[in-house]
């Protein structure tokens, strides 16, 4: 087969994007370097701190623990897996809005602990009240969304902390995606702005990163240290990431993409995206969609089986949450004339 990696011009769903070019750049001179490894690989491995360093400043954290991990998935695996090594509970449970991300099941599948959703509240972001309501002595860890993977909201975060504190549990704000549109936006979501013990933050995505590059912060070197085995042939001691060999293109890409883009290019970048997902929503709504109002840059919006089977099969790369809105995510390659065009594609689509 002669295979051809996608185009993005009419992808609208997804969370991957084209990589800054710079950081393809970085990523192709890194193939071979393991971050795993830093004794033996150590300008990667600076190139990973340099990441991390930048990753707090982003997300409000002054000398982060942390790490470039694989993506969002295994960032939330480490969070629930360091808060199930730290719980006071042999049975510990993770109390989680509705909307959180899939790799949460995950999760709690691999590590053996329980996931127990709250349902959201009728703007779809977590419900302080029924969060309060769920935890108890057994709760080790409350999840928290910035920037949902479904209708890009932004959980009350300051609310779910304090409940949290109070309920003796771990904190983790997943803002996998939202992470490099939060900064400038009003929202409290941070490391500043409220006690979490841990964050995602995925370069991998708005950040513009070659794949593989997952953000993974902590606020206390004593998280990673529940984290780490040791490892005993290798140079360096102790290895807190869940994969061995990692990929260094990965670090390096992450590493150059945030050098390249905090904070000037990734605030144009929101702020155009911020302006395509108005002009979308208003779009829609001049056409008589019913549309959830964007939070972050993201448009949910209903459309009927029908249409949205036509204008996959026009090529646009489409998909739908779990309630059934097609949703079109506002990531750096989507354009203003990915939008008309793709405008344009629903008018024809519904006349024919
Ligand atoms: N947390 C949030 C809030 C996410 O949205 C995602 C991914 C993750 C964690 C997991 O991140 P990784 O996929 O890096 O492990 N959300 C995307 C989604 O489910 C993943 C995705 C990306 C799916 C690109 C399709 C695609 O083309 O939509």
């Amino acid at each position: 087969m002669d295979a051809t990696p996608q185009e993005f011009d009419r992808v609208l769903s997804s969370m991957c994007t084209r990589p800054h070019p710079a950081a393809a750049r970085a990523a192709q001179r890194f193939l071979a370097d393991n971050p795993g490894d830093p004794a033996t690989y150590p300008d990667v491995a600076a190139l990973e701190e340099r990441a991390l360093d930048t990753l707090g400043t982003v997300a409000g954290l002054d000398d982060p623990a942390g790490y470039v991990a694989g993506g969002g998935t295994e960032a939330n695996l480490q969070a629930v897996r360091a808060a199930r090594d730290l719980a006071a509970s042999d049975e510990p449970v993770v109390v989680a809005p509705t909307s959180v991300h899939f790799s949460f099941q995950k999760a709690a599948d691999v590590l053996g602990v329980t996931l127990r959703l709250v349902p959201t509240d009728d703007d779809h972001r977590a419900d302080p009240d029924a969060v309060a309501a769920a935890v108890g002595d057994e709760t080790a860890l409350v999840v928290a969304v910035a920037g949902t993977t479904e209708f890009g909201r932004v959980d009350p975060i300051p609310e779910l902390a304090a409940i949290a504190a109070e309920a003796d549990a771990r904190f983790h704000v997943d803002a996998a995606w939202g992470g490099f549109h939060l900064p400038f936006t009003e929202h409290e979501w941070h490391f500043g702005h409220a006690s979490l013990d841990t964050l995602t933050i995925d370069p991998h995505k708005v950040g513009r990163a070659p794949i593989p590059a997952g953000g993974f912060l902590a606020r206390d070197r004593a998280t990673l240290d529940a984290l780490a085995v040791e490892t005993p042939y290798l140079e360096t001691t102790a290895q807190a990431t869940l994969a061995g060999t990692r990929s260094g293109a990965g670090v390096a890409g992450a590493a150059a993409a945030l050098d390249a883009q905090w904070p000037d290019e990734y605030r144009e970048n929101h702020e155009r995206a911020a302006a395509n997902a108005t002009y979308l929503a208003e779009g829609l709504r001049d056409r008589g969609y019913d549309v959830v109002p964007p939070g972050l840059p993201l448009v949910a919006f209903d459309l009927p089986e029908s249409a949205f089977d036509a204008v996959r099969a026009e090529g646009w790369r489409l998909s739908r949450t779990g309630s059934g809105e097609a949703r079109i995510v506002c990531m750096p390659h989507v354009t203003r004339a990915m939008l008309e065009a793709f405008l344009e594609t629903l008018d024809a689509v519904r006349v024919g």
